[in-house]
């Protein structure tokens, strides 16, 4: 068999596997935690439209399908992070042009979020290059920036790296509402992009957050070199949660050059899809965030996001390091679709 009939073969067998709508039929929009493997595969892996109308469906079911919740990102501490990360610029051990930077004074931090405010975002997200919390003054800032942001009655997010219980729940009484650690992939896959730490350390600081009374932000990255079994292992864990992750970023890599990924092609669209659809299946109630990436796609192509389930995005034109979609430029696209951005009544959360 030649090179160009294996190809042809390889994708014959990937219709065939995602020509049946079985999966789809049994979806119902219920809050379920015993997802197996096995149905989330058949899920991701249904024909793509009829996968986008099934997310659409359930969606509908759980959320007014307008509203698109804003947040705006802050890196407030930059750059020399100990860890090896593969996709991230602020990692230490690359050379991505990414100077390291002081932790941002709490009064710089509050002008921004109010900007923030000011231009339609419900949620400030903060964050650090660290691979962990540690209890020093570094820390004692963080808290005061948290408290400085709370003030202006905005969810506060915050995303420094591990945490211990005790440091989660100083966190929760300063007044964040959402602590964001990502699992970036499945379990399997995890060793091939970061070795500093494992996805054990990643669960604990998790399970720490929920302990604290914060609610977990927990998704991943698209486009590392992952299989799509390991998409399915990700979805498998976030969607069997005891609790599902209040929200739930997924984002496309951003090959920044420097960093190990830099030749990662770029994302297709319809991966983003089976990823975002299939979250909102198995995670109904979650906010699902279209985060990194959108740089690199059209307004249609984030118009298939929002109709397969996403319902937040990164407003401002910079994401921690890297850019992304002026804050105009989101305005008419919301314009265009008939969108609205989720006012702070609705996110219930403050
Ligand atoms: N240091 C903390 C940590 O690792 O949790 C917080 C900051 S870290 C930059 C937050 C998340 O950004 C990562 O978990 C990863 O999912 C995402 N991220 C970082 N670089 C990215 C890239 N180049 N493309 C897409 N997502 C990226
Ligand atoms: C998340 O899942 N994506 C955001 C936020 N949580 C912290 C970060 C994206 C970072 C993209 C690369 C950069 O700008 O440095
Ligand atoms: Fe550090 Fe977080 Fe980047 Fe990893 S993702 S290198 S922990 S800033």
């Amino acid at each position: 068999m030649t090179g160009c009939c294996a190809h042809e073969s390889k994708s014959l067998a990937t219709v065939e596997a995602g020509g049946n709508d079985q999966a789809l039929r049994a979806v119902t929009g219920e809050i379920r935690h015993d997802w197996s493997k096995k149905e989330i595969a058949e899920i991701y892996h249904s024909p793509l439209l009829e996968l986008v109308f099934a997310a659409a469906t359930v969606h509908r079911q759980h959320h007014d399908p307008r509203s698109v919740q804003q947040c705006t990102l802050l890196s407030v501490k930059t750059g020399g992070c100990s860890e090896d990360c593969s996709y991230c610029p602020q990692s230490a051990r690359y050379d991505t042009g990414v100077q390291a930077e002081k932790l941002l004074d709490p009064e710089t931090v509050y002008m921004a979020a109010k900007l923030a405010k000011e231009s339609g975002s419900t949620r400030f997200c903060m964050g650090a290059a660290w691979r962990e919390v540690k209890d020093n003054e570094q820390f004692d800032s963080v808290l005061s920036m948290v408290e400085k942001v709370k003030s202006l009655d905005m969810e506060v997010c915050v995303t420094l790296g591990m945490v211990n219980l005790e440091q989660a729940k100083k966190l929760k009484d300063a007044g964040v509402t959402a602590y964001n650690h990502n699992l970036d992939t499945g379990e399997e896959y995890y060793s091939k992009i970061i070795s500093t730490r494992d996805y054990h350390d990643r669960l604990n600081t998790l399970k720490n957050v929920r302990e604290a009374g914060i609610t977990v932000c927990c998704g991943g990255i698209v486009g590392m070199g992952e299989s799509d079994s390991d998409r399915i292992d990700l979805l498998h864990t976030l969607a069997t949660m005891e609790e599902h992750p209040e929200s739930v970023p997924v984002n496309a890599l951003v090959a920044v050059e420097g960093t190990p990924l830099e030749d990662r092609p770029q994302v297709q669209i319809s991966e983003m899809l089976r990823m975002i659809a299939s979250a909102r299946i198995t995670m109904p109630r979650s906010v699902v965030r279209l985060s990194a990436g959108r740089m690199q796609m059209s307004m249609a192509e984030q118009a298939l996001c929002f109709m397969a389930g996403a319902n937040s995005i990164f407003a401002g034109d910079k994401l921690l390091t890297t850019a992304n979609p002026e804050f105009n430029a989101d305005k008419e696209m919301f314009a265009s679709l008939g969108l609205k951005a989720k006012t702070l009544e609705q996110s219930g959360c403050c």
